[in-house]
Protein backbone atom coordinates (compact mmCIF):
# COMPACT_ATOMS: atom_id res chain seq x y z
CA UNK A 1 0.00 0.00 0.00
CA UNK A 2 1.90 3.28 -1.35
CA UNK A 3 -1.42 5.58 -0.56
CA UNK A 4 -5.21 5.29 -0.37
CA UNK A 5 -6.47 2.96 -3.08
CA UNK A 6 -2.69 2.86 -4.79
CA UNK A 7 -1.19 -0.80 -4.27
CA UNK A 8 2.25 -1.77 -4.99
CA UNK A 9 2.87 -5.41 -6.09
CA UNK A 10 6.27 -6.19 -5.72
CA UNK A 11 7.47 -8.64 -8.41
CA UNK A 12 4.10 -9.23 -10.08
CA UNK A 13 4.88 -9.73 -13.20
CA UNK A 14 8.22 -10.69 -13.07
CA UNK A 15 7.33 -14.39 -14.91
CA UNK A 16 5.44 -12.97 -17.52
CA UNK A 17 8.26 -10.05 -17.83
CA UNK A 18 9.57 -11.81 -20.84
CA UNK A 19 6.31 -12.62 -22.84
CA UNK A 20 5.53 -8.81 -22.66
CA UNK A 21 8.92 -7.30 -23.61
CA UNK A 22 8.61 -9.47 -26.77
CA UNK A 23 5.50 -7.80 -27.03
CA UNK A 24 7.16 -4.07 -26.85
CA UNK A 25 9.77 -5.15 -29.25
CA UNK A 26 6.46 -6.57 -31.36
CA UNK A 27 4.66 -3.21 -30.78
CA UNK A 28 7.55 -0.89 -32.32
CA UNK A 29 7.99 -2.50 -35.36
CA UNK A 30 4.33 -1.07 -36.33
CA UNK A 31 4.45 2.01 -33.90
CA UNK A 32 7.68 2.70 -33.28
CA UNK A 33 8.88 4.56 -30.32
CA UNK A 34 9.14 8.77 -30.84
CA UNK A 35 9.67 11.59 -28.51
CA UNK A 36 6.11 13.49 -28.05
CA UNK A 37 6.32 17.05 -28.16
CA UNK A 38 4.60 18.76 -25.37
CA UNK A 39 1.95 22.05 -26.33
CA UNK A 40 4.30 24.50 -25.11
CA UNK A 41 6.85 22.91 -28.24
CA UNK A 42 9.07 20.72 -25.44
CA UNK A 43 10.29 17.27 -26.58
CA UNK A 44 10.14 14.90 -24.28
CA UNK A 45 12.86 12.99 -22.79
CA UNK A 46 10.94 9.73 -22.48
CA UNK A 47 9.60 7.66 -25.67
CA UNK A 48 6.45 6.53 -26.36
CA UNK A 49 4.29 4.45 -28.23
CA UNK A 50 1.17 2.51 -27.90
CA UNK A 51 -1.50 -0.86 -27.92
CA UNK A 52 -5.17 -1.39 -27.66
CA UNK A 53 -8.00 0.49 -29.16
CA UNK A 54 -6.78 4.07 -28.34
CA UNK A 55 -3.32 5.50 -27.68
CA UNK A 56 -2.44 8.45 -26.00
CA UNK A 57 -0.83 11.26 -28.12
CA UNK A 58 0.89 14.66 -27.95
CA UNK A 59 1.26 17.30 -29.98
CA UNK A 60 0.02 21.25 -30.33
CA UNK A 61 -3.27 21.07 -30.29
CA UNK A 62 -2.98 19.06 -26.88
CA UNK A 63 -2.73 15.42 -25.53
CA UNK A 64 -5.66 13.36 -26.64
CA UNK A 65 -6.39 9.58 -27.07
CA UNK A 66 -6.48 8.46 -30.24
CA UNK A 67 -7.60 5.16 -32.41
CA UNK A 68 -4.49 5.31 -35.07
CA UNK A 69 -1.04 6.26 -34.45
CA UNK A 70 -0.29 10.00 -36.37
CA UNK A 71 3.16 9.08 -37.56
CA UNK A 72 1.57 5.95 -39.66
CA UNK A 73 -2.25 6.50 -39.98
CA UNK A 74 -2.15 3.17 -38.65
CA UNK A 75 -4.21 1.69 -35.57
CA UNK A 76 -2.72 1.06 -33.07
CA UNK A 77 -1.27 -2.82 -32.32
CA UNK A 78 -3.39 -4.53 -29.92
CA UNK A 79 -3.30 -4.94 -26.26
CA UNK A 80 -2.19 -8.82 -25.74
CA UNK A 81 -3.84 -11.64 -23.90
CA UNK A 82 -0.97 -11.83 -21.30
CA UNK A 83 -1.16 -8.01 -20.76
CA UNK A 84 -4.85 -7.63 -19.76
CA UNK A 85 -5.31 -10.54 -18.05
CA UNK A 86 -2.20 -9.38 -15.57
CA UNK A 87 -3.92 -5.92 -15.68
CA UNK A 88 -7.09 -7.60 -14.37
CA UNK A 89 -5.47 -9.65 -12.19
CA UNK A 90 -3.73 -6.86 -10.26
CA UNK A 91 -6.58 -4.43 -10.55
CA UNK A 92 -8.86 -7.38 -8.56
CA UNK A 93 -6.27 -7.70 -5.89
CA UNK A 94 -6.21 -4.46 -5.68
CA UNK A 95 -9.87 -4.02 -4.89
CA UNK A 96 -11.12 -3.09 -8.66
CA UNK A 97 -12.92 -6.22 -9.95
CA UNK A 98 -13.97 -5.39 -13.18
CA UNK A 99 -11.03 -3.80 -14.73
CA UNK A 100 -11.03 -4.03 -18.96
CA UNK A 101 -8.73 -1.45 -20.40
CA UNK A 102 -8.80 -0.25 -23.46
CA UNK A 103 -5.20 1.67 -23.58
CA UNK A 104 -1.85 0.81 -22.62
CA UNK A 105 1.09 3.29 -23.51
CA UNK A 106 4.35 2.53 -23.27
CA UNK A 107 7.16 4.70 -22.12
CA UNK A 108 11.22 4.05 -22.60
CA UNK A 109 13.57 5.73 -20.64
CA UNK A 110 17.32 5.95 -21.82
CA UNK A 111 19.61 7.48 -18.98
CA UNK A 112 18.71 11.16 -18.28
CA UNK A 113 15.12 10.80 -19.14
CA UNK A 114 12.67 11.72 -16.65
CA UNK A 115 9.16 12.98 -16.51
CA UNK A 116 8.05 15.90 -14.78
CA UNK A 117 5.58 15.86 -11.70
CA UNK A 118 1.57 15.89 -13.66
CA UNK A 119 -1.46 14.53 -13.23
CA UNK A 120 -3.28 12.03 -15.46
CA UNK A 121 -6.56 14.08 -16.69
CA UNK A 122 -6.55 12.31 -20.28
CA UNK A 123 -8.97 9.45 -19.68
CA UNK A 124 -12.71 9.85 -19.53
CA UNK A 125 -13.09 7.69 -16.90
CA UNK A 126 -11.55 8.52 -13.74
CA UNK A 127 -13.22 6.35 -11.79
CA UNK A 128 -11.21 3.77 -13.45
CA UNK A 129 -7.43 2.45 -11.69
CA UNK A 130 -4.17 2.77 -14.06
CA UNK A 131 -2.16 -0.10 -13.88
CA UNK A 132 1.31 0.32 -14.50
CA UNK A 133 4.09 -2.23 -14.71
CA UNK A 134 7.80 -1.62 -15.07
CA UNK A 135 10.42 -3.56 -16.59
CA UNK A 136 14.08 -3.21 -16.74
CA UNK A 137 16.07 -0.92 -15.32
CA UNK A 138 15.17 0.80 -11.98
CA UNK A 139 13.93 4.30 -11.63
CA UNK A 140 12.74 6.39 -8.74
CA UNK A 141 9.13 7.16 -8.84
CA UNK A 142 7.75 10.73 -7.29
CA UNK A 143 4.67 10.69 -5.28
CA UNK A 144 3.06 13.59 -4.38
CA UNK A 145 -0.10 14.77 -3.50
CA UNK A 146 -3.42 16.15 -5.44
CA UNK A 147 -1.75 19.44 -4.65
CA UNK A 148 1.22 20.61 -6.63
CA UNK A 149 3.04 21.81 -3.96
CA UNK A 150 2.21 18.48 -1.35
CA UNK A 151 4.94 16.56 0.10
CA UNK A 152 6.70 13.88 -2.16
CA UNK A 153 7.44 10.92 -1.16
CA UNK A 154 9.94 8.66 -3.53
CA UNK A 155 10.02 5.09 -4.23
CA UNK A 156 11.93 2.83 -6.27
CA UNK A 157 10.28 1.17 -8.98
CA UNK A 158 12.09 -2.17 -10.04
CA UNK A 159 11.89 -5.06 -13.00
CA UNK A 160 8.57 -6.93 -12.40
CA UNK A 161 6.86 -3.77 -10.21
CA UNK A 162 2.97 -3.54 -11.09
CA UNK A 163 0.98 -0.57 -8.94
CA UNK A 164 -2.54 -0.15 -9.05
CA UNK A 165 -3.47 3.83 -8.51
CA UNK A 166 -7.25 4.08 -8.32
CA UNK A 167 -9.64 5.99 -6.06
CA UNK A 168 -8.35 8.48 -3.89
CA UNK A 169 -4.59 8.46 -5.22
CA UNK A 170 -6.14 8.07 -9.32
CA UNK A 171 -5.79 11.98 -9.15
CA UNK A 172 -2.31 11.95 -7.09
CA UNK A 173 0.68 14.37 -8.80
CA UNK A 174 3.70 11.62 -9.78
CA UNK A 175 6.36 11.91 -11.92
CA UNK A 176 10.30 10.16 -12.37
CA UNK A 177 13.53 11.09 -11.22
CA UNK A 178 16.13 11.36 -14.43
CA UNK A 179 16.91 7.42 -15.25
CA UNK A 180 20.62 6.50 -14.03
CA UNK A 181 22.65 4.66 -16.52
CA UNK A 182 22.95 0.81 -15.69
CA UNK A 183 22.18 -2.49 -17.67
CA UNK A 184 19.55 -4.70 -16.90
CA UNK A 185 20.12 -8.45 -18.10
CA UNK A 186 16.39 -8.02 -19.60
CA UNK A 187 16.57 -4.71 -21.36
CA UNK A 188 20.02 -3.21 -21.30
CA UNK A 189 20.30 -0.18 -20.40
CA UNK A 190 17.06 1.09 -20.83
CA UNK A 191 13.65 1.40 -18.33
CA UNK A 192 10.07 0.14 -20.00
CA UNK A 193 6.88 1.47 -18.37
CA UNK A 194 3.19 0.20 -19.29
CA UNK A 195 0.43 1.72 -17.95
CA UNK A 196 -2.60 0.50 -19.05
CA UNK A 197 -6.06 2.16 -18.93
CA UNK A 198 -9.64 3.20 -19.44
CA UNK A 199 -9.38 5.97 -21.92
CA UNK A 200 -12.57 5.96 -23.54
C1 LIG B 1 -0.13 7.71 -10.11
N1 LIG B 1 4.38 7.16 -16.15
O1 LIG B 1 2.78 7.62 -18.22
S1 LIG B 1 4.16 4.92 -13.85
C2 LIG B 1 2.55 8.28 -17.18
O2 LIG B 1 7.13 5.36 -15.01
C3 LIG B 1 3.46 8.09 -16.03
O3 LIG B 1 6.55 6.00 -16.97
C4 LIG B 1 5.41 6.95 -15.17
O4 LIG B 1 3.33 8.78 -15.07
C5 LIG B 1 6.43 6.01 -15.75
O5 LIG B 1 1.61 9.04 -17.07
C6 LIG B 1 4.91 6.51 -13.86
C7 LIG B 1 3.25 5.05 -12.39
C8 LIG B 1 1.98 5.85 -12.46
C9 LIG B 1 1.23 5.92 -13.61
C10 LIG B 1 0.02 6.61 -13.59
C11 LIG B 1 -0.44 7.21 -12.42
C12 LIG B 1 1.54 6.46 -11.32
C13 LIG B 1 0.33 7.13 -11.27
C14 LIG B 1 -1.67 7.87 -12.36
C15 LIG B 1 -2.12 8.42 -11.19
C16 LIG B 1 -1.34 8.34 -10.07
FE1 LIG C 1 1.40 9.80 -15.20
Amino acid sequence: MLGPGAVLLGGFATKDADALLAHVREVQRTAPFRHPVTPGGRRMSVASTNCGALGWVSGPAGYAYVARDPTTGAPWPPLPATLLDLAARAAAMSGYPSFVPDACLINRYEPGARMSLHQDLDERDRGAPIVSVSLGLSARFVWGGLTRGAERRRYALVHGDVVVWGGPSRLVYHGVEALEAGCHPATGAVRYNLTLRRAG
